[in-house]
């Protein structure tokens, strides 16, 4: 494991409590991640010990916080290899992160005809920005697909490839197969075409290190809840050079250098991309995040999650009659399942009243549910903080469900 686990449980009191009656297995980590005590008692320092609003005050609280904030800009700098802390701008999540590149860079850079590449396995969060962008510009959208093993058809990526393309956006690794896709080399393919990439990390900064010089992605995004940190806040990687030419996103106080009734002049980076008070006691509680994973080691978590991921996907197939959607090889710890003919939303009932908590429903992944053919799908997902206790209890529970229908 190469972690105590017993203490990481400490660190996690929420997990030690009973839902009806059952211990509480949280298996609904690809949701949103349980926070640690660090990272609690930073929103408790940064909420009754000290607060000010942030780069506005001269006096000590204000000092403090905008201290604080702009530490953890260089513990995310530090985490993601970036080149610099001008390339790390602070949002509201992936979501934002991502509806931030397409409104600001599309302003820029798409006019009409021009195309946008993103795949069938992506959230709706790395679809629906684009498509809006495609509809101000009159632009095309155009999908990589995946095969019915949950990886992308990489044979096809350089057919949908033209000199319309003026971007291509992928996830890291999809939040319903689990796949972590190979983004290298969409990137290398990508470059030698001069086409920027955009990765959704949402699903991955929580199980591997980062290097986003190292990938050479033009810009990453993720979010603060994924990874052990609070909701609210997130992420955006650019690199430099095309944030300074990215027109502001938002306008407000902060991203601003002088305003006057003629003409505005905008901040520089990151703050051209942060209009208005940030989520800023979030932003220091996520460096406390990244720091208590960075502890404990990135890669130490990833082993340790891949070894609950095959004994969890053994077990469940030695049930027979479950599907398993995505089966890559490379995947993280996400099983999206099928168990014989039962809804998902019974199955997520049944489990929620054995103590068990897993997703149920369209994943925010339409295109994938309906690659499958399939209406909803349920969904197990597992953090460093679960065992194979918890699994086993969860086989369980299912054996005892399907011996109900
Ligand atoms: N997926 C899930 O249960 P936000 O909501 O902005 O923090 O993250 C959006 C997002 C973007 N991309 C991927 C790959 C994601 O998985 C998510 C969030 C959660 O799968 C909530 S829908």
């Amino acid at each position: 494991m190469g972690f105590n686990f017993q203490d990481i449980r400490k660190d996690f009191p929420i997990l030690d409590q009973r839902v009806n009656k059952h211990p509480w297995v949280y298996f609904d980590n690809a949701a949103t991640a349980q926070r640690p005590k660090v990272v609690l008692e930073k929103i408790r320092e940064f909420s009754v010990i000290t607060n000010a609003n942030i780069h506005r005050g001269t006096h000590d609280h204000a000092i403090r916080t905008t201290e604080a904030y702009e530490n953890a800009r260089d513990i995310v700098k530090e985490f993601l290899h970036a080149e610099a802390r001008e390339e790390i701008i602070f949002t509201h999540g992936t979501t934002e992160s991502i509806n931030l590149v397409a409104r600001s860079f599309c302003e820029k850079f798409l006019t009409t005809g021009d195309e946008i590449i993103v795949t069938e396995m992506e959230h709706h969060a790395n679809i629906v920005p684009w498509q809006m962008a495609c509809e101000r510009h009159q632009a095309t959208l155009k999908v990589l697909p995946f095969s019915d093993k949950g990886e992308l058809r990489m044979e096809l990526l350089e057919t949908l490839i033209t000199k319309r393309t003026k971007i291509i956006a992928v996830a890291h690794v999809s939040n319903t197969l689990g796949t972590v896709n190979p983004i290298e080399e969409i990137i290398q393919i990508a470059h030698s075409h001069n086409i920027p990439v955009l990765i959704d990390g949402a699903q991955s900064v929580p199980h591997a290190s980062i290097d986003v010089q190292k990938l050479d992605c033009d810009f990453y995004a993720f979010s603060g809840h994924k990874i052990y940190g609070p909701t609210g806040i997130g992420i955006l990687y650019g690199k430099r050079s095309l944030l300074e030419v990215m027109p502001p996103f938002l306008g407000g106080g902060e991203m601003i250098d002088q305003v006057t009734f003629k003409k505005t002049t905008y901040n520089e980076l990151p703050h051209k991309f942060e209009a208005g008070t940030p989520h800023y006691v979030g932003a220091i509680a996520l460096g406390s995040a990244i720091q208590y994973v960075q502890n404990i080691g990135l890669d130490k978590i990833a082993a340790y999650e891949h070894q609950l991921l095959n004994y969890a996907t053994n077990q469940m197939k030695a049930l027979g009659d479950l599907q398993i959607f995505g089966e890559s090889p490379a995947k993280t710890g996400v099983i999206c399942f099928k168990l014989d003919q039962i809804h998902p939303f019974d199955l997520g009932t049944l489990l929620d009243q054995l103590g068990i908590a897993v997703r149920t429903g369209r994943l925010c992944a339409d295109p994938v549910m309906d690659h499958y053919q399939v209406t909803a799908m349920t969904r197990a997902s597992f953090a460093f903080y679960n065992s194979e206790e918890e699994i086993d209890l969860f086989i369980k529970a299912l054996q005892r469900i399907r011996s109900m229908f």
